[in-house]
C-alpha cells in the first residue's frame, strides 16, 4: 500500500485569493468593450487559463474578435492583473496556509505549487512564500490547460515521487479533475456543492489535519 510522499498545492484559491485582482482586469476590460461582468460570471474563470478565460468573457459579451485581436486584448488584461497584484503582501495569504505548509514539511513531506498562472512567481515572491515550495510548476511550464492533469504530474515528476503518493489541494472543478486524471488524492477547498469529485472538502487550509491526509491512503 502507498503513503503520502507529497502535497501539490493550487494557488489562486488555496493558497492566496488572486480571482478579486483577476475580477477587476476582466471586468475593465468587459467595461472598455461595452457591457458588464459581474462577480457571479467571473466563478466561471476559477482555474481556467488566461486565453480560455477570455474566451468566456468575450462568449457573455456576444463578441468575436480574431486572433490576433484576442491575444493583445488578454494582454492587456494581463497588464492590469499585474499592476493590481504587484501590491500584494503577506497579509493577503490565505487563512492556515503558511502554517499548513510548514507542518507538512515538518511531517518529512515535500510541498509543491500546481498553478495555471503565469504570475505565480510574482504573487509567491510578494507574499513572501517561495522558499515553502521544494517545486514550482506553473503556467510558464506547461502546455494544456488543467483538467489535463500535466502541471500535477510536473510536481511529481520534479519531486521524484510517484503520482499516487501526491495529495493535491484545489479549489476549481477543473483542479480536481487534473488531480483525478494524474491519479492523485485530491482534497476541495470550498464546498461539497461545488467540488462534489474530491476526497474530501474542507473550507480552507485552517481546517485540515495531516492525520486526514494519511487516513487517504
Ligand atoms: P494568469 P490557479 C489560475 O490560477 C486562476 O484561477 C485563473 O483565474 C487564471 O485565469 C489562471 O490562473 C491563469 O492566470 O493570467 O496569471 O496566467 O487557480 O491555477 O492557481
Ligand atoms: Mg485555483
Amino acid at each position: 500500500m502507498s503513503t503520502v510522499r507529497a502535497c501539490l498545492f493550487d494557488l489562486d484559491g488555496v493558497i492566496v485569493d488572486t480571482a478579486k485582482y483577476h475580477f477587476l482586469a476582466w471586468r475593465r476590460l468587459a467595461q472598455e468593450l461595452g457591457f458588464e461582468f459581474t462577480k457571479e460570471q467571473n466563478e466561471r474563470l476559477k482555474g481556467v487559463s488566461r486565453m480560455q478565460s477570455l474566451e468566456i468573457l468575450l462568449e457573455i459579451g456576444g463578441k468575436t474578435f480574431s486572433q490576433n485581436v484576442k491575444e493583445e486584448l488578454a494582454a492587456k488584461k494581463n497588464l492590469w492583473y499585474v499592476e493590481y497584484i504587484t501590491t500584494m503582501k503577506q497579509n493577503e495569504i490565505l487563512p492556515g496556509a503558511a502554517e499548513f505548509l510548514l507542518s507538512v514539511r515538518q511531517a518529512g513531506l515535500q510541498t509543491a505549487l500546481g498553478s495555471a498562472s503565469k504570475n505565480a512567481m510574482t504573487i509567491l515572491h510578494n507574499v513572501g512564500l517561495v522558499s515553502y515550495f521544494d517545486s514550482i510548476i506553473d503556467g510558464t511550464k506547461t502546455a494544456k490547460a488543467k483538467p489535463d492533469p500535466e502541471v500535477f504530474l510536473l510536481c511529481a515528476k520534479e519531486l521524484n515521487v510517484d503520482p499516487a503518493t501526491c495529495v493535491v489541494f484545489e479549489d476549481a472543478k477543473a483542479g480536481i479533475e487534473a488531480a483525478r486524471n494524474a491519479g492523485m488524492h485530491c482534497i476541495g477547498i470550498g464546498t461539497k456543492e461545488d467540488l462534489p469529485d474530491a476526497d474530501l472538502v474542507v473550507p480552507s487550509l485552517a481546517s485540515i489535519t495531516l492525520e486526514q491526509i494519511t487516513q487517504l491512503f
